[in-house]
């Protein structure tokens, strides 16, 4: 067994949750987990004797303008490294994480202890934010010095090298859900609270951000309530959610749109959901249609990044251009009108769901880090 360091974003976002669900699922195979974020990460929310988590805290000082929080993170993860004696450090999110990771190796290493570490790749780390020059040499040097890189799907593998100059290979290890949880009874309320004449449900939950394009999902939903008695569930919170509501306003079905904001565990609204609308911009996995897909609802998404490797066109749902809200709208409304259809496409999405379950995706990172180890006990 090892004893693992698991560093992340503790807020609402995918790489925060597949970091969090992947370090409980290591605990429940008898590892020790070690989380180490600014605050406790949303899904970290039951208890194991495996677990544990280690808080940074930046002290306010009136010289900073801006906190230094890369500086005390790195002095954690050294603390915790020699006082829990950890094996391996995995840092989720390149952005500042991998740079810190590099830097606690090093102080790590000048007192004769050495700690590998492995960066997983989320996405807007390497697609929006790391194209920036600003990050450019530190995300390649800290991607560069990595023991491992993994990415979460063969999309954004290549786009890093493309946009990188990686000489370091990158490992496609794509998230994961685990389908037995998504096998138990779930929702405390029963559909018939938001569909009380039997209209369809679709779903959207984001962390409304512009790169989601939620605005894309309030055009669908409007063309396709046109034809078909639907109802359309928003859930999540984020810098868009005020431009949205006055969207769904406006629009003569704003009595049929219900923005929820953020719910504890989305699968008590997924099990009651026809159908999953994920427009993104772009997505490097699109974790939240695959939490969908393992509720049985079909996906509505474009086709951007690593969208198509999770939903198959016209088996577990469609894919369309960004943008093409036209093309969308008249997926959304073949699937909902034809009962049969609709009913075959749950089903596909369930059975690719299963492809992603934690029971053959966690052996992978398991595999990683014992490989990784081991070579750097050569090494050392
Ligand atoms: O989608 C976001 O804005 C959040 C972001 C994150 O880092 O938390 O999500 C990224 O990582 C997820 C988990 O690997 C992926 O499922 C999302 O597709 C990815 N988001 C984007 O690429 C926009």
């Amino acid at each position: 067994m090892m004893n693992i360091g698991i560093v992340c974003y503790p807020t609402y976002g995918g790489s925060g949750v597949v970091a969090t669900e992947l370090g409980i699922a290591l605990a429940k195979k008898g590892h020790k987990v070690h989380f180490i974020s600014y605050s406790q990460p949303f899904r970290l929310n039951q208890f194991n004797e495996n677990l544990f988590y280690h808080e940074v805290n930046v002290n306010d000082y009136p010289l900073f303008e801006y906190q230094p929080y890369e500086s005390v993170l790195a002095s954690k993860i050294v603390d915790v490294a020699i006082y829990e004696r950890l094996d391996i450090l995995h840092v989720h999110y390149a952005i500042p994480h991998a740079s810190v990771a590099y830097m606690a190796q090093q102080i790590l290493k000048s007192k004769k202890i050495y700690l590998p570490y492995i960066t997983t790749l989320h996405g807007t780390d390497i697609t929006l934010v790391g194209r920036d020059p600003s990050f450019e040499p530190v995300i390649r040097f800290s991607l560069n010095e990595s023991n491992a890189i993994t990415s979460v799907s063969e999309s954004l593998m290549k786009e890093t090298l493309q946009t990188f100059k990686i000489d370091n290979k990158i490992e496609v290890i794509p998230n994961f859900i685990n389908i037995e949880d998504y096998m138990k009874p779930h929702s405390p309320c029963s559909k018939k609270h938001y569909a009380p004449n039997g209209e369809k449900i679709l779903i959207h939950v984001s962390n409304f951000r512009k790169v989601k394009r939620v605005e894309d999902v309030v055009a669908v939903f409007n063309a396709t309530r046109e034809k078909v008695n639907c109802k359309l569930l928003l859930i999540g919170d984020g810098p868009e959610r005020p431009h949205i509501e006055k969207l769904c306003r406006e629009s003569q079905y704003h009595a049929d749109v219900i923005s929820m904001g953020r719910i504890p565990n989305p699968m008590d609204i997924l099990c009651l959901g026809d159908l999953f609308l994920l427009p993104s911009e772009t997505e490097s996995f699109g974790l939240a249609a695959l939490e969908a897909m393992a509720m049985k609802m079909p996906v509505i998404s474009t086709n951007a990044g690593g969208l198509p490797e999770v939903n198959i066109n016209g088996v577990t749902g469609f894919t369309s251009n960004v943008g093409d809200v036209n093309e969308m709208s008249e997926n959304a409304i073949k699937l909902l009108s034809d009962e049969l259809l609709l009913s075959k496409f749950k089903t596909n999405a369930f059975e690719q769901a299963k492809k992603f379950d934690v029971n053959i995706v966690l052996p992978a990172y398991e595999k990683l880090y014992k490989k990784v180890i081991e070579k750097q006990k050569i090494v050392f």
